[in-house]
């Protein structure tokens, strides 16, 4: 059994350099981490070393307790993951109370998982929760559009969905809950990851001000596609306010009820809000 073969590692680097060949990456910039499935466990274990020290977490995650996680590595570079699997990510498994981790496979050389180990975690035991244990994969990216906006526009959540809805037509139907706004934080603590965590229960992404997107979802596709829908929205929002600061025309509130209702989605009331 080769490990780098498996399908769930195929998957992860792909996403690592989809997300790299986007420029969401700069330097060390962003993380991903999945929480891995028994039969990937299984798949995997004969080549797990259970000899390095369990370490903090910084965040108590007891729903995540005896669990496996693959993530990218702290200070690593998104560039490299297909070049070195091992050196960049690595796997590791929470204790059975849920406050320590110890790596068992990769992160070679004293590597440590990612920066943002405790946002993503907590933001996996609430998804996990919160999705009947669907939700398996967490992103964050430096979005260059989504955050350019977080100057321009008001910092909440009925502003940025609303403004992102009306961007592109699908945008609704890939994110009818909307997206949560993170004001400016320090970035790996555990503040940001409370703060972040609260609008995960309702939302499936979290915009950080001046910072990225940080995003949920099923599987690879689903949360890279997320990623990329909600940057291309941005984008597009941006290029219209490069021409113009107000829209000649756009789709109206009764236009999303109809896109709703097409695409059997629910909008929250509190986003179709009159002009
Ligand atoms: O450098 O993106 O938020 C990793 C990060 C921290
Ligand atoms: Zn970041």
């Amino acid at each position: 059994m080769n490990i780098l073969e498996q399908d769930f590692i195929q998957g992860f680097i792909r996403m690592c350099s989809d997300g790299f060949a986007q420029g969401w990456h700069e330097r060390n910039g962003g993380n991903l981490t999945y929480r891995m499935k028994d039969e990937d466990v299984k798949s995997v274990q004969s080549v797990f070393s259970y000899q390095r020290e369990w370490e903090d977490i910084g965040a108590e995650v007891p729903k995540l307790a005896n669990e496996y996680f693959l993530v990218t590595g702290s200070g690593k570079y998104f560039r490299n993951v297909e070049l070195n699997p091992e050196s960049n990510i690595g796997i590791v498994e929470i204790d059975e109370t849920g406050t320590k981790y110890h790596i068992v496979w990769g992160l070679t050389n004293g590597a440590v998982p990612t920066s943002e180990l405790p946002s993503h975690l907590m933001n996996h035991e609430v998804k996990k929760q919160a999705t009947d244990g669907e939700h398996r994969v967490i992103y964050h990216c430096h979005t260059t559009n989504v955050i350019a906006l977080t100057f321009v526009l008001p910092l909440k959540d009925e502003i940025f969905t609303r403004e992102l809805w009306e961007m592109a037509t699908e945008c609704p139907v890939v994110f009818p809950a909307g997206v949560g706004v993170v004001p400016w934080m320090v970035p790996g603590g555990k503040d940001i990851a409370v703060a972040t965590s609260e609008l995960m229960k309702e939302y499936d992404v979290a915009i950080w001000a001046h910072h990225g997107i940080f995003c949920s979802g099923s599987d690879f596709d689903i949360t890279f596609g997320l990623a990329h829908t909600i940057e291309k929205s941005a984008e597009i929002l941006v290029k219209m306010l490069s021409m113009s600061s107000k829209k000649l025309q756009t789709i109206q509130t009764d236009e999303l009820r109809s896109l709703a209702d097409a695409f059997h989605v629910t909008l929250p009331e509190k986003f179709l809000y009159e002009k």
